[in-house]
């Protein structure tokens, strides 16, 4: 391809509207282009990089066995009022009429449409276990879209769904989808990790997420490096590593503390560490108020609280809530003196002796609080988020924290959407069973923005070589030169027969201009045709991830890019 013909819109400065780095560079290196909240256009270069990664999921997929389909992005609402999820997703569900009045959906996955399919066609034993998968677009109304394509409402995912007869076969395509995405992250060229993963709101017993590692990302890896232990926070499992110190029950005191909430002034105006103080956060669990009691020093994880009480739905109580049902505001809750409501507490709250919790009263705590002396505790659960330096629950070792970018997510469904929608196969002894069903997803948008995050410097991307929307920037400087056009033109075609893929930058612009638009599209070689190639005859090639440029003739540039290339992108 030849630049000055090449609708590549390029940006010499960071886009307002952009946070993150995918985001900015993405827009910058003429990539996309935002039609509206959270919904992006792809260009031409962009679409070759996103072309790329799907190319590999493909193969990947079609390895496996699995099938390839295509499903509608338009669903109708009968299919979800089948498994009830009509009514339970809220706005993020975009739903309309069409010109009949009848119900549909922009599909935001595809769990009933397939169940639907599959249930109308496969009746035996015998035509399981059956995978099939799309590579299509999904929509879901984001409340707040943003970081570009890492967060739109509009996106890319390969989304597959496995059928099998029983809880064995689904444990062997959960594995082989397992080892599938291994393979497809690897020849993404991505450092990446698979975590334990909560199964949300799809129900099920077990998921693991697929990571990018990036510093950037939004999500929080909890690993072992001794044992190799690795959970999102909402799975990890958090043990106590420390037991307090035996201390005598003192006498039940209440302070006054005006005007001082937030945990770390409380500590500070009484003079404890902020793991003597325990917080009373007021939840509704599925509509009914709960009291969680966490220590100062903890964080509430939601979804822990969610799956421990087996909810639906778990939200913070409305500060007008707090005072109804505490008598005091926001800050000065405690459990001292509730009545209707249920009072649970993290593990870490176990043992505590001599604490302070709001008094329930403006302005007020309570010192050397005891329970049960003072208040019954219900039961203990495991709530709140491991941090930096808590143990592995596998080995014992302290955990490491690192932050990751979620691009896939693999679930085990088990027989909740097959019973919900009546998908029945006829086993072996002639009787009818629900199919034992898994789902896989991959944001396949999401991950060219992801591979970006983890890969780019101050310069630009920095492709990982597989997912480069060409392997080359082939860089003519001299405009006008007839004799460097010529060379160029004839080793673009060489490079291209040899399934090099380059991009010819042949502009009428200054060097500069065209070093710093190679850097900022990141293709893995630069490769120029100036001043040593009109006195040696050399080519200068310089690796996008090293300073120094090396020489060579025409014929090693062909040769060398050749088996650089094929080294790397063919699937092994
Ligand atoms: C909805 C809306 C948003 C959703 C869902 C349903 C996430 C929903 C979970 C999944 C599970 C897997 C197949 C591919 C991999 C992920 N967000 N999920 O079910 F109506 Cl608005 O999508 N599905």
């Amino acid at each position: 391809m030849r630049l000055s013909r090449y609708f590549l819109p390029t940006l010499r400065e960071d886009p307002a509207e952009a946070e993150v780095v995918s985001h900015k560079l993405m827009l910058r290196a003429g990539m996309i282009r935002r039609l509206a909240s959270g919904i992006y256009s792809f260009l031409p270069l962009g679409l070759r990089a996103l072309r790329k990664v799907e190319n590999i999921v493909r193969e990947e997929m079609n390895r496996a066995g699995a099938q390839e389909i295509l499903l509608p992005l338009v669903q109708p609402a009968e299919l979800w009022k089948e498994t009830g999820r009509w009514d339970k997703f809220g706005k993020e569900l975009l739903r309309f009429k069409d010109r009949k009045e009848h119900d549909f959906c922009l599909g935001p996955t595809h769990e009933e449409v397939i169940t639907d399919l599959v249930r109308g066609e496969i009746r035996s034993y015998r035509q399981l276990p059956l995978i099939l998968y799309q590579i299509a677009t999904k929509f879901r109304d984001e409340i707040r879209p943003r970081f570009g394509l890492m967060r739109g409402r509009e996106f890319i995912m390969k989304d597959a769904y496995s059928f099998d007869a029983n809880e064995e076969g689904l444990n062997k395509s959960y594995r082989l989808m397992y080892e599938t995405y291994e393979r497809i992250f690897s020849r993404c060229g991505l450092r990446f990790t698979a975590v334990l993963a909560d199964t949300g709101t799809i129900g099920g017993e077990e998921s693991h997420e697929f990571m990018v590692l990036a510093e950037t990302g939004e999500d929080v890896i909890v690993s072992c490096p001794s044992c190799g232990y690795a959970a999102n926070l909402e799975m990890a499992e958090a043990v106590q590593n420390f037991s307090y110190p035996e201390e005598e029950e003192k006498t039940l005191e209440k302070v006054s503390t005006p005007d001082v909430k937030r945990v770390e002034d409380v500590a500070a105006f009484l003079g404890v560490p902020t793991w003597k103080l325990v917080k009373t956060l007021i939840y509704l669990v599925d509509n009914k108020p709960y009291a969680i009691l966490i220590r100062g020093d903890h964080e509430l994880n939601e979804v822990k609280l969610r799956r421990a009480l087996g909810a639906e739905v778990v939200e913070m109580a409305d500060a007008e809530t707090v005072e109804r049902l505490t008598g005091a505001p926001v800050g000065f809750a405690g459990p001292i003196g509730l009545s209707g409501i249920v009072i649970i507490a993290d593990k870490a709250v176990a043992g505590l002796k001599n604490f302070v919790t709001g008094a329930n009263e403006k302005d007020a705590h309570y010192i050397n609080v005891n329970s049960p002396r003072d208040f019954e505790i219900d039961s203990f659960y495991d709530l709140r988020n491991v941090t930096q330096g808590d143990l592995c629950p596998r080995c014992g070792k302290p955990l490491e924290l690192t932050r990751g970018i979620e691009v896939g997510h693999v679930f085990k469904l088990g027989s909740k959407y097959s019973e919900a929608m009546g998908a029945t196969f006829l086993d072996r002894d002639g009787k009818e069973k629900p199919f034992v069903m898994g789902c896989y997803g991959i944001g396949v948008s999401r991950t060219l923005a992801a591979a970006i995050e983890q890969n780019h410097d101050e310069n630009g991307i920095i492709w990982p070589l597989a997912l480069a929307p060409f392997h080359v920037a082939l860089l003519t400087l001299g405009p006008g030169d007839q004799e460097l056009f010529e060379a160029s033109e004839k080793l673009y075609h060489a490079l291209w027969e040899k399934g090099v893929e380059v991009l010819w930058d042949e502009r009428d612009e200054r060097p500069g201009v065209k070093f710093k638009d190679a850097d900022l599209i990141g293709l893995p070689y630069r490769i120029v045709l100036g001043k040593k190639f009109k006195s040696e005859g050399k080519v200068e090639i310089k690796p996008r991830t090293q300073k120094e440029a090396f020489l060579l003739s025409e014929e090693e540039t062909i040769n060398f890019l050749a088996s650089e290339i094929q080294r790397a992108c063919q699937s092994k």
